[in-house]
């Protein structure tokens, strides 16, 4: 084996070792130290708006795994290098590893919830890693000190690779770096008395509930979602690499700030004693391209905003409050900011605890997130919520508004249609044709279809569950053999229909027609 090989074996091992080790100094330091963690989370903050927007179109909810995948290929590439170094210049080599060693101490102290001990991981790791390269370095140059009585194979000159402590050593990194890795990474990612905290809930029934979802509210047509979306396969946006589990034993929510006479500080169980709201409510991403997936229905369980805040004595600014700008804060520094006006004009805002039956999954923000309905998640949805702070628009920008997204967002009235796919061949004959459309807190009035640019023909809209909800719609066509593109436009309550006019989803909202084109034999 050539020394360049060998070297870039010794970074790759070393490497190795660092992050194994880093992981297992992060299950007592917290998972959000881990480095791999921190270097992602600020990759996730730095990345400019386009490149997150492109990356959310083309990877989708994976867009996350392709970012760790980047992160580990850079990693890799950097250790092969310091490894190869290290054979001729051990100290080059150990200074290396340290580069790398105070990059992760400094991104996982420099995260928006990070204290000065979340360095020890990267840093102790690091020093694990420059270890490991120092001793497989100096096999490679035959520099080791051979222990008493290891003469080495017969006839081997001094100073020549010492293939068998090499052997050992790296057998020994890699299989330290296999199961501790493994087993660090598994420790970091489940926080076993967060799920006991989880898994001990036991949601009251509802005070005000909603009732059954009317029968017709679900078309079941084949190829079309369900009416609830189920938790496994409601969509999750988020800038989180590891999903925060927060025990709700501990976990506290405040709400102080601009013109708020009584500050509060709420337990989990304080949350499960109040008069508790249950609501169908749509909720939709910002990021979601026109007849994109990022929207999803769920009956939800938690307490009424607007009653919190008054009873912190906050009001209105049309009533003169001080304050127009509520900002959410989650365990993870995430920032969302809501108008108060429009938390308090009387629609249901609320900090959820239940989704669809079951305490708010982890990866859906457990134990409380907040929800306002008509307003794109970003400016509204805040999951694993600790802190509201009452404060104005002009003093404060929270996190999407410093990457150019529009400080206020409500959701644009949108359509989609889901069967047929696009690209679909069908036999001539009757096709249903169907989808969604939404305008939360507006309603959905009519949805219509057009075939080939025709005339706009009207679609059955199926029965309204509430103003805030989705409303699937159907139409029967009579299609006809050729090429055919279908095309779809809703109208909400206020009498306003979606316009033609192409716009991406920055900075507030996607808006166009959705439309598929379809081949009839
Ligand atoms: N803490 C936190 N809350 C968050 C986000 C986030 O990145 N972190 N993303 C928001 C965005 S952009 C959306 S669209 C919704 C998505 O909620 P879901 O993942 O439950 O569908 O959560 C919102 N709440
Ligand atoms: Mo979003």
């Amino acid at each position: 084996m050539g020394e360049l090989l060998l070297g870039a074996v010794s970074g790759e091992l070393a490497a190795a070792v660092s992050l194994a080790v880093a992981e297992l100094v992060a299950v007592a330091v917290g998972p959000q130290a881990s480095p791999v963690t921190a270097i992602g989370g600020t990759a996730i903050d730095a990345t400019p708006v386009e490149v997150k927007d492109w990356a959310i179109r083309h990877f989708g909810t994976s867009d996350k795994l392709v970012l760790q995948l980047g992160i580990v290929a850079a990693l890799a590439l950097f250790a092969a290098v310091v490894g190869v170094v290290a054979v001729r210049h051990r100290v080059a080599g150990v200074i290396g590893v340290a580069v790398f060693g105070a990059v992760g101490a400094v991104a996982a102290v420099r995260r928006p919830v990070g204290v000065w001990t979340d360095a020890f991981p990267s840093l102790v790791g690091a020093v694990a890693g420059a270890a490991v390269l120092w001793l497989l370095a100096g096999r490679i140059r035959g520099k080791g000190s051979p222990a008493p009585g290891d003469a080495g194979a017969p006839g081997e000159p001094a100073g020549a690779f010492d293939r068998r402590g090499f052997l050992i050593a790296a057998s020994a990194a890699a299989a330290f770096s296999a199961i501790g890795g493994t087993v660090g990474r598994r420790l970091n990612s489940t926080d076993a008395a967060a799920v006991a905290s989880r898994d001990a809930v036991k949601l009251p029934a509802p005070l005000s509930a909603a009732g059954r979802v009317p029968a017709g509210a679900d078309l079941r047509i084949p190829g079309m979602m369900p009416f609830t979306t189920p938790n496994a396969s409601f969509y999750r946006v988020d800038t989180a690499l590891t999903v925060p589990q927060v025990n709700a034993d501990s976990w506290r929510l405040r709400i102080h700030g601009k013109g708020v006479t009584k500050p509060l500080e709420l337990t989990y169980q304080d949350l499960l004693r109040r008069p508790l709201i249950e609501r169908d409510i749509t909720l939709t991403c910002v990021s979601n391209e026109v007849g994109g997936p990022y929207v999803g229905n769920a009956r939800w369980i938690g307490v009424r905003l607007a009653d919190l805040l008054k009873e912190a004595g906050v009001k209105p600014p049309s009533a003169g409050g001080p304050a127009d700008q509520l900002v959410a804060r989650s365990v993870d520094g995430m920032t969302l900011g809501s108008p108060v006006e429009t938390v308090l004009d009387g629609r249901d805002a609320m900090l959820a605890v239940g989704m669809n039956g079951v305490p708010l999954p982890f990866t859906h923000g457990f134990p409380v997130r907040m929800l306002v309905p008509g307003l794109y998640g970003y400016v509204s949805a805040c999951k694993w919520l600790t802190d509201l702070e009452l404060t104005t628009f002009a003093d404060y920008d929270a996190y999407w508004v410093r990457r150019s997204w529009s400080p206020q967002a409500p959701i644009k009235t949108s359509s989609r249609i889901d069967t047929p796919r696009p690209f679909a061949s069908l036999k001539a004959g009757t096709v249903p044709v169907a989808g969604v459309a939404w305008a939360q807190h507006k309603g959905v009035d009519r949805v219509e279809v057009r075939i080939d640019g025709g005339e706009w023909l009207a679609a059955r809209p199926a029965t309204e569950d509430t103003a805030d909800t989705w409303r699937q719609w159907s139409y029967l066509w009579d299609a006809k053999p050729g090429s055919h593109r279908i095309e779809v436009r809703a109208t909400d309550r206020t009498g306003s229909t979606q316009t033609e006019k192409r716009q991406g989803t920055v900075p507030d909202g996607s808006t166009g027609w959705h439309s598929v084109v379809v081949t009839v034999e």
